[in-house]
């Protein structure tokens, strides 16, 4: 039997899968003086506090070679989902693990889905790999299943900050600067090149919703699953399960913590909502 294993990077939220083999490679959040390593035993609400309060500069990083390669660790087949290509060196870097393992185990194979998009959304392709997996699907059907499944699944979200955005040069200083003033929410969606796409500014949290439901509307979500992952911001998390209920009758939905990585970048308030479009 060959053994199959479900690799992500730390961006996905996700610790572990139901019965499979899964390993997840970890992200950094990066100060001066600590390094925050988005694994199992990452704190995430100390992690914040500290960020809260420090001055200087934060950087993050992601997964190296080494990182993939020990995650591929003693696996036959391994089905790989970055991080967006567009904003981190993620999927590069898993790309080049893939090459030397395939090299130095010429039996072995490795497939790298590059989500263009992150946390919640990530987090539905693995659990449908998970469900392929459990269904005995062999590898290549694993791979093209879940790239049509991709095809199927988006990214919305609402930031109350931009700050460490901004600061790590993934979105320009005059946009960061409108959010935040005034309780300006940004609304905005992963787009199909897999970066930071604004859909609308708002005036706060109650009318970013109505809009995430909207892009919700606009985007093809009926009877599909929805996952919500927040920072710091279990009440809008509900608000937002309740008016997607209100709206979808069939829609099931779930709500998580974001980890590190998601928690930087989405700062405190955040909401990232991966949704099917069917
Ligand atoms: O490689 C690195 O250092 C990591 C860089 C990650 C940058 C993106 C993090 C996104 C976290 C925030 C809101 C969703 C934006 C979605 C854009 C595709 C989540």
């Amino acid at each position: 039997m060959r053994k199959i294993k479900i690799v992500a990077d730390s961006s996905s939220d996700v610790l572990g899968l139901e019965n499979i083999a899964f390993a997840s490679t970890s992200l950094k959040i990066i100060t001066k003086d600590r390094e925050f390593i988005d694994d199992e035993n990452l704190d995430v609400q100390e992690m914040i506090d500290y960020l809260d309060k420090y001055k200087g500069k934060i950087q993050s990083s992601c997964p190296n070679i080494e990182d993939w390669l020990g995650a591929f660790a003693d696996a036959d087949d391994i089905i790989c989902v970055t991080i967006t290509s567009a904003m981190s060196g993620s999927f590069n870097a898993a790309n080049a693990a893939k090459k030397i393992y395939e090299e130095e185990n010429p039996d072995r194979r490795v497939f790298i889905l590059d989500t263009l998009s992150t946390g919640p959304e990530m987090r539905l392709a693995l659990d449908k790999l998970n469900e392929y997996v459990k269904q005995g699907l062999s590898f290549e059907e694993m791979c093209s299943k879940i790239q049509e499944y991709k095809k199927h699944t988006g990214l919305t979200f609402m930031l109350k900050s931009l700050k460490n955005f901004a600061n790590n040069g993934r979105v320009s200083h005059i946009l960061a600067k409108i959010v935040g003033v005034f309780g300006i929410c940004i609304v905005g969606k992963a787009s199909t090149q897999g970066t930071l796409e604004p859909v609308a500014k708002v005036q706060g949290e109650n009318k970013s919703l109505k809009e995430i439901v909207n892009i919700l509307i606009k985007n093809g979500l009926n009877k599909g699953k929805v996952y919500i992952s927040h920072c710091r911001n279990e009440n809008g998390a509900n608000k937002l399960v309740d008016m997607i209920k209100n709206t979808f009758e069939l829609v099931k939905v779930k709500v998580f913590e974001c980890r590190g990585l998601c928690s930087f970048y989405a700062e405190n308030g955040g909401l990232l909502v991966g949704y099917e479009k069917f």
